[in-house]
C-alpha cells in the first residue's frame, strides 16, 4: 500500500472512531412499538450500571440505623438529583422484628412530573443485618455486602435515571428506592411484629405516599438483578395482579435476545415490596432472580456473605436495564 493511501486510511479511521465516541454520549436504537410507531430507546450501558452497583458495595453493609446507612441515603438521593430528577427523602421509623426502632429513608426521583401518565420504577436499597443463609454459622450475624441483594437493582435504575436525563421519556417516570426491605426475622430471632417483618419500608409508603393521591399505571420492582447466572422466572404475586405487564416485560426482553434470562416459567409466591404497591392499588410485578429447579430457589449467594460485587455480571444488568428501557420509551 502506497504510504498516502495509508495515511488516508488511518485519518479514516480515525475520524470514526472520533464521530463513534460523540455518538455514544447518548447511543438510541430506532425500534417500533406496539402501535408501530418509530420510538428511539436509548443503549443502557452495563459498564456504567456496573459502576453504580460497585459505588454502593464500596461504601459497606448499608445496615440500617448504621453511619453508612445514612450517608448512602444521600449519596442515592444526590445521584438522582445529578442525573436530573426531581427528589424528595420520606424519612420515617418503624419498629423491626425484635422492636428496634430503625430510621428509614425512601428515596423517589422524578421525571416529568407534571405528567398523569407514570410508571413506577422500584428496588430496595437497604443491605440485610445477617448472612443467615451462608454455609459458615460463623457467618450468621454478619452484615452482608448486598451487591446483589439491593445494589444490582439500585444500580440498574441510576443507569436508567442517567439515560432519562439525556433523553426524556414521553411518560413520567418515579424511581423509587425502599428502604428496610431486609431487615426480616433470621431463623434465630423471635418475632413480635407478626409475618411483616420483611419490606418495611414499601408498608410504610403504602399506607403514606409520598404525594398524596399518587398513581402509576403500572410499576416494576427489580430485585437481585445482577448475578452472573440470573433466572427470572414469572412470580406468581406478579402473575396474579399484573399478568399482561409480566407478559409484555418477558416477550420484551425475549425479544431483544434476553430470554435466557427472562424465561417462560412460572416462580413463586415471593414477599417482597411489589406485594405493598399492589395492595396501595398499582399492579405491580417483580423481576426477581428466582428458579423453583434450585436448591435454595433464590441464587447461591443469596443471604450470605458470599454476595460480593465479584457475582455480578454488567451482561445480566445490561439485559434487565435494556429491557425496562425499550418498555418504557415504548409507552406512549
Ligand atoms: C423472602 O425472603 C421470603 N422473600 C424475598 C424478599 C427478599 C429478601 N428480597 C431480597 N431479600
Ligand atoms: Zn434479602
Amino acid at each position: 500500500m502506497k504510504l498516502s493511501k495509508y495515511i488516508y486510511l488511518v485519518f479514516g479511521l480515525l475520524a470514526f472512531v472520533a464521530c463513534g465516541s460523540s455518538a455514544s454520549k447518548a447511543p438510541v436504537e430506532a425500534v417500533k412499538n406496539e402501535q408501530q410507531q418509530v420510538v428511539n430507546v436509548p443503549v443502557f450501558d452495563g459498564d456504567s450500571a456496573y459502576k453504580f452497583v460497585k459505588m454502593q458495595t464500596d461504601m459497606g453493609p448499608r445496615v440500617p440505623n448504621s453511619e453508612v446507612h445514612k450517608k448512602a441515603a444521600t449519596l442515592l438521593a444526590s445521584e438522582l438529583k445529578r442525573q436530573g430528577a426531581e427528589v424528595q427523602i420520606q424519612e420515617f421509623d418503624a419498629l423491626a422484628y425484635n422492636r428496634q426502632l430503625l430510621k428509614g429513608y425512601n428515596i423517589i426521583g422524578s421525571y416529568n412530573p407534571e405528567s398523569a401518565n407514570r410508571i413506577l420504577l422500584f428496588a430496595h436499597w437497604d443491605t440485610r443485618p445477617y448472612a443467615d443463609a451462608d454455609p459458615n454459622k460463623a457467618n450468621h450475624k454478619t452484615p452482608i455486602d448486598g451487591a446483589n441483594d439491593g445494589a444490582s437493582g439500585v444500580g440498574v435504575l441510576l443507569e436508567m435515571a442517567r439515560q432519562f436525563g439525556m433523553q426524556n421519556p414521553s411518560v413520567g417516570v418515579d424511581i423509587l428506592f425502599f428502604d428496610l426491605e431486609d431487615f426480616g426475622t433470621p431463623y434465630f430471632g423471635t418475632n413480635t411484629t407478626g409475618e411483616e417483618a420483611y419490606c418495611l419500608g414499601s408498608q410504610y409508603w403504602a399506607k403514606n405516599p409520598h404525594e398524596r393521591g399518587y398513581n402509576a399505571r403500572y410499576g416494576i420492582l427489580l430485585d437481585m438483578v445482577g448475578d452472573k447466572n440470573a433466572r427470572f422466572s414469572k412470580d406468581k404475586y406478579s402473575m396474579h395482579f399484573a399478568p399482561s405487564i409480566v407478559n409484555k416485560v418477558w416477550a420484551t426482553a425475549q425479544k431483544l435476545g434476553y430470554g435466557n434470562y427472562f424465561v417462560n416459567k412460572p416462580g413463586s409466591l415471593l414477599t417482597d415490596d411489589h406485594i405493598y404497591v399492589n395492595q396501595y392499588g398499582i399492579p405491580s410485578i417483580d423481576i426477581i432472580d428466582y428458579d423453583n429447579d434450585r436448591e435454595k430457589g433464590f441464587a447461591d449467594s443469596w443471604h450470605t456473605k458470599d454476595d460480593t460485587i465479584e457475582n455480578i455480571d454488567p451482561k445480566t444488568l445490561k439485559a434487565v436495564g435494556q429491557t425496562l428501557l425499550e418498555v418504557i420509551y415504548s409507552e406512549k
